[in-house]
């Protein structure tokens, strides 16, 4: 039996509808997961099937993949049927994470790459941390079942890998590469090439620039404050300072009303993301990720008014460099 007969048969016992629910503001890889789990629950007769997400869809590519692959998301604020009568199957993602919302559906089934979180009532769990991508994780369920995705699943696939290993380099596992290799002749390469012409907004572009004019240097760590309310340019923005010469762990941060967003990354192999946004929140906030890549958050009332975020956050990860004897 593979994974996606174990999971087939689990789902078909569902009382009622059957959501699919990646983390809040979906990117590529979570959004090209879902949709493939869709084709592939819908193809094995999983009846009542929809993908749910909460908040925004922010990132110009997220949301040009909605347009060219047609994907049936729906916000959780417009999914009326919605209830605790319903399972979930958690994707890209896992309960008890800062990135997703708890919603009334009972969440039977976790498909994802992050740090594993411990089973938290699941009826099936397949979660890889050492995978660079949810999106190779739902590839190898088609290849393993011997069913062909089709092209633009296939091509969605291929970007959700591309964009979260960085190109084949952060964190990639030789599954991205293997579902790469073989998704690579089944996709539509205009639609990558398209994709990769909409990464960023006109609007973003203003962002970056005042994000990119502050940023501070102390030997290999990067710090950057966003003046938005955009989450998902944080992390991009990180992605850009990190290609910096001398440039290997970087710190982002931007200020909301209700907190601080913190978006980690580090190409240091002494200096894990997760440990070191950990360190960051410590005592104040919450955060998790991976060794490349990590986010967080901090809200407002944690922290008192006398203390400048932006020397908070320096303070704390400096100590955290210098005791990794960097
Ligand atoms: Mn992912």
């Amino acid at each position: 039996m593979t994974n996606l007969d174990k999971l087939v048969d689990i789902l078909k016992l569902a009382p009622d509808e059957v959501f699919i629910q990646p983390h809040n503001v979906p990117d590529p890889d979570a959004i090209s997961a879902s949709l493939g789990l869709y084709y592939l629950l819908n193809l094995r007769g999983v009846p009542r099937l929809r993908i749910v997400y909460d908040q925004e869809i922010e990132k110009a590519n997220s949301l040009k993949m909605l347009e060219l692959f047609d994907v049936p998301m729906i916000r959780a604020a417009d999914a009326y049927t919605l209830g605790a009568e319903d399972w979930a199957v958690l994707v890209d993602a896992q309960r008890g994470n800062a990135n997703i919302t708890d919603l009334p559906t009972e969440e039977v089934a976790v498909i994802d790459h992050h740090e594993y979180k411990g089973n938290q009532g699941y009826r099936f769990e397949d979660v890889r941390p050492e995978v660079g991508s949810c999106s190779a994780i739902i590839a190898e369920y088609f290849f393993e079942n011997n069913i062909a995705p089709p092209r633009d699943i296939a091509t969605a696939l291929l970007y959700g890998i591309f964009m979260d290993t960085d190109n084949l380099t952060r964190g990639t596992s030789i599954l991205d590469i293997d579902m790469f290799y073989q998704l690579y002749s089944l996709s539509d390469i205009s639609k990558i090439v398209e994709l990769r012409g909409n990464e960023i907004s006109h609007e973003d572009l203003r962002l970056y620039a005042d994000a990119f004019s502050n940023v501070e240097i102390y030997d290999e760590l990067g710090f950057l404050r966003l003046e938005c309310a955009n989450d998902s340019l944080l992390g991009a923005a990180g992605d850009i300072v990190i290609s910096v010469a001398g440039v290997n762990i970087v710190v982002a941060y931007a200020t909301r009303e209700t907190g601080i967003k913190l978006s980690v990354r580090s190409a240091r192999q002494e200096i894990k993301a997760n440990d070191l946004v950990g360190y960051l929140v410590e005592g104040v906030g919450v955060g998790g990720g991976h060794n490349h890549m990590a986010g967080g958050f901090i809200p407002r009332e944690n922290l008192s008014e006398g203390r400048l975020i932006g020397t908070f956050l320096k303070h704390r990860a400096i100590a955290f460099y210098e005791r990794a004897g960097c």
